[in-house]
C-alpha cells in the first residue's frame, strides 16, 4: 500500500500542555497526528512533569505567554486547516484562545475538547465559573468531544447512576448544539460491556459507535481519540469513521497494555500500535 500522499499534509494547530510522564496531552497528539499524516504545530499552554492522576507534579503555567505567542504566529502570515483545543487550566487561557481564533479571517475547523472531568467528576481546578465561560467557548467549535461527565457539566444535567439511555444523550446533545456547537461527539457513555459514543449535528442527525470494554481506564485515551479524529476528519474521514477508527484503536492499545503491564498510571503503550494509524490514515477520502 502506498504510504506517501501526494498533497501538502493538512495544517493543525495543537493548542494544549504538555506532560512529560504519563502519556497524554501534547506528548501524545504529535506523534498520533502525524501517523495520521497531518502536520501537528504545538500550542502548549502548560508543562507539566507528569500528568495530574500521579499524587504530585511540578506545573510551569504559560497562561501569561499565550498572546505573544500567537502574535508570533501572526507574524508567519501562515494560514491553518484546523485548531484543535484540549486541557485548559484557566479562564485567562479560554480568553487568549478566543480572541485569537476571533481575529483569524480565514477561519480553520476548530474542535474543541472540553476537558474537565471524568467518571462523573469534575477535576480539582474546574470551577462552576470555568464551566461557565468553556460554554462560551464552545459556541466557536465546529466539532466538540466532551466525555459524558463533561457533556453533564456542560448542560447542568446530573451525571446518571445507570447506562444511559438514547432520549437522555438526545436531549443532552441538544442542550449542547443550543450552546452553538455544529457537531458533537459525546464520548464514552457506558452501555452494558460497551461503550457507546453519540455524534450529532445541529441539524438533527444521530449516528453511535459503541465498542466493547477493552479494561480498565487510562489516562490520555481521551486525547488521543480527539487527536485521531481531528487530524482523520482533516484528511477526509466523516465523523463516524473517525469515531470507529479512533475507538478501535484505543481498544487495541489498552488490551495491547494489559498485555504488557498493570500500571495504568503511564497511559496506554501506544508506540509499537502507530502503525495501524499509518495505514488506515493511507487511504484517500473525497467525502467530509
Ligand atoms: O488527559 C487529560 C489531561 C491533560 N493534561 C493534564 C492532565 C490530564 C488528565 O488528568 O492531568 C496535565
Amino acid at each position: 500500500m502506498r504510504m506517501k500522499l501526494n498533497t501538502l499534509p493538512p495544517k493543525l494547530l495543537i493548542i494544549n500542555d504538555i506532560s512529560g510522564v504519563g502519556r497524554c496531552s501534547m506528548s501524545v497528539s504529535l506523534p498520533v497526528v502525524s501517523a495520521c499524516k497531518v502536520q501537528g504545530i504545538p500550542v502548549p499552554t502548560s508543562v507539566f512533569s507528569n500528568h495530574t492522576g500521579f499524587p504530585t507534579h511540578l506545573k510551569i503555567d504559560l497562561t501569561r505567554q499565550l498572546k505573544d505567542y500567537f502574535a508570533a504566529l501572526n507574524t508567519l502570515s501562515m494560514n491553518w486547516d484546523g485548531i484543535y483545543c484540549g486541557y485548559l487550566g484557566a479562564k485567562e487561557q479560554l480568553h487568549a484562545i478566543s480572541h485569537y481564533y476571533d481575529s483569524l479571517t480565514e477561519k480553520p475547523l476548530f474542535i474543541i475538547d472540553p476537558v474537565m472531568g471524568d467518571h462523573g467528576r469534575a477535576y480539582q481546578h474546574i470551577t462552576p465559573e470555568f464551566c461557565n465561560h468553556m460554554k462560551d467557548f464552545l459556541s466557536r467549535g465546529d466539532i466538540i468531544t466532551p466525555n459524558l461527565t463533561e457533556a453533564c457539566l456542560l448542560t447542568d444535567m446530573p451525571y446518571p447512576e445507570h447506562d444511559c439511555t438514547d432520549s437522555e444523550l438526545s436531549a443532552i446533545s441538544k442542550k449542547l448544539h443550543a450552546l452553538g456547537v455544529k457537531k458533537c461527539i459525546i464520548t464514552g457513555c457506558p452501555k452494558g460491556d460497551t461503550f457507546l459514543n453519540y455524534i450529532s449535528d445541529n441539524c438533527g442527525n444521530v449516528n453511535t459507535v459503541s465498542t466493547k470494554k477493552a479494561g480498565p481506564g487510562y489516562p490520555g485515551t481521551g486525547d488521543i481519540f480527539v487527536s485521531i479524529v481531528s487530524a482523520l476528519t482533516l484528511r477526509g474521514f466523516s465523523l463516524k469513521e473517525c469515531t470507529t477508527q479512533a475507538a478501535h484503536f484505543i481498544a487495541s492499545c489498552i488490551s495491547y497494555s494489559q498485555s504488557l503491564s498493570d500500571d495504568t498510571l503511564q497511559g496506554v503503550i501506544f508506540e509499537p500500535l502507530l502503525s495501524d494509524l499509518v495505514t488506515l490514515s493511507s487511504q484517500e477520502r473525497e467525502s467530509k
